[in-house]
């Protein structure tokens, strides 16, 4: 039984460090952000989980807003979608972001911790 329960925390803590389908790491001068899905990102919804640290302590019940937006393009004009998350406890957030088309969106996350500064945070993800 004892075994059994190793067993179960073994492929538990598998799960939590390699069972992300994407993941990606973006920082700014005082906040880190993780970016992950359980599914690959697509073309269409998703749900990405946002995980965030100032000074490598969890920050919790901040306002987190994601805007991702693709320049104008040959044919194509300026895209952008704006989102808020909702906050899950211990830092973590959820975004459902919707691409409406393949190729590089630009990310922009705003955090409005509920003291100190705004912080803006750039990443991107290619479809
Ligand atoms: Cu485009």
């Amino acid at each position: 039984m004892k075994l059994f329960g190793l067993l179960i925390s073994a492929v538990l803590a598998w799960t939590s460090l390699h069972g992300a389908a994407f993941e990606k790491e973006a920082v700014s001068r005082t906040t880190k952000v993780t970016l992950s899905a359980d599914k690959p990102l697509v073309v269409g919804n998703n749900t990405v989980t946002l995980t965030l640290t100032q000074k490598g302590k969890a920050l919790n019940d901040a306002q987190v807003v994601v805007k991702a937006f693709m320049p104008a393009m040959p044919g194509m004009p300026y895209m952008e979608s704006k989102v808020n998350a909702s906050s899950l406890g211990e830092g973590v957030y959820r975004a459902a972001l919707n691409f409406s088309m393949g190729g590089t969106w630009q990310l922009h996350i705003f955090v409005t911790p509920k003291e100190g500064k705004k912080v803006r945070i750039k990443t991107s993800i290619n479809l």
